[in-house]
């Protein structure tokens, strides 16, 4: 590829801007530009499925399990990473967890995020054909500013633009306790999304999005039907996801069997995951990319 003045460059995979060939992240999305190697050797694009969800709700902890499970073959997928920066973000949160702590909060950088990018199928399923995916794990913060005012963070407005669908992720213990906040912020988060994805605004969007009921351990009757919990707790973004989108579903999931309590050294309280026992971290992934086949994409 070449620029207006007949240089050699890489167009960025997630903002489309051009960058010098020695440019190890791009210059105007922050995004590592290994990412445009990977899919050019391999030829066909990812479909990115974007995780969305404000500052603390367990996108960093879901991602990391979600995909360790995928690299264990756990309900009958075969998955295969793209280089060691794919690998780090697994690493460091079942590294954590092993250590009875919660991984550090996500950096605030897009330089700093950690992105996952795997090549995936599934083993047990006739139509077993390879799909890529790319899961980029962003701070809650910036989705929170760039949510405010659009594109103030281009990675982000860039990887909705991109993406296949997405994975809204909410906190159920703090909507199960009556807080109305986190339908609040889910509410503004969908409507962001249907801004994105929406080609003509009369029709319903098709891409798949899954919302995923975070930290269901805490309240468990979300298990048993999170289209219920989701209806009486979060009516707002229930209402606006019926109204908006075509594929929606809503999931339960969380990662720790039990937990603890502690004193961190400047005397602040502190969960301890005791042990971690995933459970229904795969069934969104699931859900999303036989939807993504199904629809097209
Ligand atoms: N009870 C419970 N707490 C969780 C779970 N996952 C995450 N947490 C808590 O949520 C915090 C934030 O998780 P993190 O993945 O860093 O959130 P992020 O900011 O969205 O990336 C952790 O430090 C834990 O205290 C879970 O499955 N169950
Ligand atoms: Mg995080
Ligand atoms: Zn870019």
């Amino acid at each position: 590829m070449y620029d207006e003045h007949g240089y050699r460059c890489n167009v960025c995979l997630i903002c489309d801007h051009k960058n010098a060939p020695s440019a190890v992240i791009c210059s105007q999305c922050g995004a590592p530009m290994a990412l445009i190697e990977d899919a050019r050797e391999q030829n066909r694009k990812p479909a990115i499925i974007t995780l969305l969800g404000e500052a603390n709700v367990g996108k960093t902890v879901y991602l990391g399990f979600l995909l360790d499970l995928l690299s264990k073959r756990a309900g009958g997928f075969e998955a295969i990473p793209k280089g060691a920066y794919s690998v780090n973000l697994q690493q460091s949160v079942i590294g954590c967890l092993n250590g009875r702590r919660f991984p550090p909060k996500t950096p605030l950088e897009v330089e700093h995020w950690k992105w996952a990018y795997y090549q995936v199928r599934h083993r047990l399923k006739k139509s077993d054909e390879w799909f890529d995916v790319l899961l980029p794990d962003m701070a809650g913060e910036a989705l929170s500013q760039e949510v405010e005012s659009p594109k103030s963070y281009a990675a982000i407005s860039g990887l909705l633009a991109k993406s296949a669908g997405a994975m809204v992720l909410i906190d159920a213990s703090i909507a199960a306790s009556g807080s109305p906040y986190p339908d609040y912020f889910a509410y503004k988060l969908i409507s962001y999304v249907d801004q994105r994805f929406a080609v003509h605004r009369k029709e319903r969007v098709r891409n798949p999005i899954a919302v995923v009921l975070c930290k269901a351990d805490t309240c468990p009757e979300c298990f048993d039907n999170p289209r219920e919990f989701a209806e009486t707790n979060l009516v707002r973004l229930w209402n606006l996801c019926d109204s908006r989108f075509e594929n929606v579903e809503f999931f339960a999931a969380s990662v720790v069997g039990s937990l603890g309590y502690a004193h961190d050294e400047d005397g602040n309280v502190v969960q301890v995951p005791l042990h971690a026992a995933p459970r229904g971290v795969l069934e969104p992934f699931e859900w999303i990319s036989e939807r993504m086949k199904a629809v097209q994409l």
